[in-house]
């Protein structure tokens, strides 16, 4: 088996610090989250921003900021910055981070429930996403929250409208609305992938865990963080998102899986060398 990749999805869109004040919206909390991720075995931090009192933004310059800061600290370190935002934002909104030098960046493969709300990812939204990433050769990770979301990524790649293989997806399963997060459901979608992708499992909230086991003995990869969980176990919030992912670094440990280094990483996924 490969070596197991752990991305930090370390501030989200919608948690906040009434939640958990360890949610981290200045620059200075996303480098120190940052930073206490990869120190914990991390590989790849998945990052959205904020301004400081919060809210969230897709600002080119505010991610610029943020990505040089984490980079003076974890100059290895894949970054994953997000395309969805937060929900209602437009797609030019959510294309800015797409303008900078990154690796890599988030796709979204369909519209679908967001709790209370609906995430919109249209056909000609995803169309101008794929294109974008295509002209500034950046490697998606696509992300899939609901079964369909699958099969349009694919259609998509098929007629050139994203970038296409080496293909990596991220299952994030359990959000409220949408696909449960159940081993049969990752193993559906793990099944249905072409040969040769690489994939990464994210449980929503007390899934977390319960997903990243089955992930690391099927030979994926696992992503936690305050963006998808507040918690390290049932009533005891998590004081850092490193302890996040040292949790899983046990739990891989105990199975006997090795994790990668960002070095690793970067290989795995087909990345250029940094
Ligand atoms: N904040 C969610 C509505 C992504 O990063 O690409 C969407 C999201 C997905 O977090
Ligand atoms: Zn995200």
């Amino acid at each position: 088996m490969e070596k197991l990749i752990i991305t930090a999805a370390i501030c989200g869109a919608e948690v906040t610090k009434e939640q958990n004040p360890a949610v981290p919206y200045t620059v200075e909390e996303i480098v120190r989250e940052a930073k206490s991720a990869v120190d914990a075995g991390a590989a790849i931090v998945h990052l959205h921003v904020r301004w400081d009192d919060g809210r969230p933004t897709q600002d080119k310059g505010r991610f610029k900021e943020c990505i040089d800061a984490i980079l003076k600290v974890c100059p290895d370190v894949i970054i994953i910055p997000s395309t969805g935002g937060a929900v209602g934002m437009t797609a030019e909104e959510r294309l800015q981070p797409t303008e900078l030098p990154i690796e890599m960046a988030t796709l979204d493969c369909g519209t679908c429930n967001f709790g209370d709300e609906v995430f919109e990812n249209t056909m000609p939204m995803m169309r101008d996403f794929g294109k974008r990433m295509m002209a500034n050769n950046i490697k998606p990770e696509y992300e899939c929250f609901e079964m369909g979301h699958l099969d349009t990524i694919l259609n998509m790649v098929k007629k050139g409208q994203a970038p296409g293989a080496p293909l990596h997806f991220n299952f994030v399963l359990g959000v409220p609305g949408c696909t449960p997060a159940t081993v049969s459901n990752l193993a559906w979608l793990v099944n249905a992938i072409p040969a040769g992708s690489t994939w990464c499992a994210t449980g929503v909230g007390r899934h977390e865990f319960l997903l990243a086991a089955p992930a690391i003995a099927m030979g994926g990869n696992v992503r936690v963080g305050f963006e998808d969980n507040l918690y390290l176990e049932k009533g005891v919030l998590a004081k850092s998102n490193g302890e996040l992912v040292a949790k899983v670094v046990r739990i891989a440990k105990e199975l006997g899986r090795e994790v990668a280094t960002s070095a690793e990483a970067r290989e795995i996924l087909g990345l250029k060398k940094k």
